[in-house]
């Protein structure tokens, strides 16, 4: 359920389950879209409908950029105005974040709460945020979004009489001489926040596997939420990472010991992407996309049932991400998951579209070897072979290049075990203070 309480939060109900039968919260969506670009707002309902709201109606505008003042244009707020009260809604959503003025200018004129996407995704992630360093990372991007738009929001919500939906979006608000107070109180519960989340992170399970294993070559999946990212992480290491039908089910990220070709890797699954992003979860998520921008090679799932223009606007979205965390520059795979759902014609289409990408469906099982053969490849294309020394008194060192590589030669020296192996270029780096020479090796 979508609300927004006392200080402003917006949160999940206490049950967190949709309402039954008439749902409660009927949402009008709206959006501005400029020509050429899709007017579905499919996704928008499917973002509500994960947040227990239901989708009553809509009204798209063609129109270049939204109007600075009231998202839409004077006409097309009149027709959503008559719409709103045939489809019996009492809440619009905008499928873009809204600027304050733009939410207040449209409450003032439509006269039921109006709600952005980025409102809504955040709400998403609030609900299924279970880990201390998850709700954290969420409660910081609510503070971003609401300290922006506290300026006049309580007075003008009380002129609205919002409060006559029990329970929903800006029922009940302190007056305007309260707002200074909070948003001196907003500001200083972001930087404890900060503060708290450092230290999380610092102490968290995740980081010191990560620091245990770091030697290992690093897989991140990466891709649109929903696009199967957990499933494969499961099919490929048996672990038992959750998966649902369900927008944003991981927040958290998962990582496993992925064995292939006789060599480990590390394999994360972390949480997913979506078109406009909003900035605040770019930000408050830095620790854990950390993990997506540090891999050594990322695997790009996009769910291969969707149809073509969509599948390329969410390959799109999430390159645009992936760029915005600077995780850019590590090579990728494009993995194009679900292939038990689509017919003959379809897979013909997506091989001849999308000849470099691996076609594969956790529940058949169908190319998940050849996925496996693809990121052995490459790291493979970057083997070198280095001669360490290592020292008697680290073992483990000598444990964890066991690990890395079955087939390395080792004799003992006075100074150390001498070691010839080859290594990734990347891992390799991660041994170079060991390094007695280096040389090329195809
Ligand atoms: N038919 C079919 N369904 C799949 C496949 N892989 C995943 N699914 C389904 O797709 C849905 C989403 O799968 P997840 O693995 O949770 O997707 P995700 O990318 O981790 O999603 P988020 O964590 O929410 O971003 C679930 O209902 C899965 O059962 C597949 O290969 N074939
Ligand atoms: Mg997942």
């Amino acid at each position: 359920m979508v609300q927004r309480s006392r200080n402003g939060r917006i949160g999940q109900a206490a049950n967190g389950r949709p309402s039954q039968g008439r749902a409660r919260q009927r949402a009008f969506l709206i959006a501005a879209v400029p020509d050429g670009e899709s007017a579905e707002l499919t996704e928008l309902a499917e973002l509500l409908k994960t947040s227990g709201v239901a989708t009553v109606g809509e009204l798209v505008q063609r129109r270049e950029h939204p109007h600075p003042n009231t998202y839409l244009g004077a006409g097309k707020l009149d027709e959503v105005k008559a719409q709103l009260a045939r489809a019996d809604a009492n809440l619009v959503a905008c499928d873009d974040e809204l600027s304050p003025r733009q939410e207040r200018n449209l409450e003032n004129t439509l006269g039921v709460p109006v709600i952005d996407r980025t409102a809504i995704i955040l709400d998403i992630f609030a609900a299924h945020a279970h880990s201390a360093e998850g709700k954290l990372q969420v409660e910081l991007a609510q503070l971003e979004y609401n300290l922006a738009r506290m300026r006049g929001l309580w007075s003008h919500l009380e002129r609205l009489g919002a409060g006559r939906i029990d329970g929903g979006i800006g029922t009940r608000g302190p007056g305007e001489t309260q707002i200074e107070t909070d948003r001196r109180l907003a500001r200083d519960r972001i930087s404890a926040l900060r503060r708290r989340l450092g230290r999380v992170r610092s102490s968290r399970s995740v980081m010191r596997a990560e620091r245990e294993r770091a030697h290992l070559p690093s897989v991140a999946l990466a891709g649109y939420t929903n696009a199967g990212k957990s499933t494969l992480l499961n099919a490929l290491t048996g672990a038992t990472a959750g998966v649902r039908d369900r927008l944003f089910h991981t927040l958290d990220p998962t990582t496993r010991i992925m064995r292939a070709g006789g060599r480990d890797y590390l394999l994360t699954d972390t949480v997913g992407f979506i078109s406009k992003l909003p900035h605040q979860l770019v930000e408050a998520f830095g620790a854990t996309l950390e993990e997506t921008r540090l891999a050594d090679l990322i695997v790009h799932v996009v769910d291969a049932s969707a149809p073509e223009d969509e599948l390329l606007m969410m390959v799109k979205a999430v390159q645009d991400v992936l760029n915005e965390i600077g995780a850019d520059a590590a090579p990728q795979i494009l993995v194009l998951a679900k292939a038990d759902r689509i017919d003959a014609e379809r897979r013909a289409e997506l091989e001849f579209r999308h000849p470099d990408a691996v076609l594969v469906s956790a529940i058949t099982s169908e190319g998940l070897e050849a996925l496996m053969s693809r990121i052995e490849d490459e790291f493979a294309s970057t083997l070198r072979e280095v001669e360490l020394l290592i020292p008697f008194d680290e073992g483990g060192r000598l444990a964890e290049l066991h690990e890395l590589a079955g087939d390395l030669k080792r004799t003992e020296t006075p100074a150390g075990v001498r070691v010839t192996v080859r290594l990734p270029a990347g891992v390799a780096e991660r041994f170079e203070r060991y390094a007695l020479t280096r040389s090329l090796a195809g």
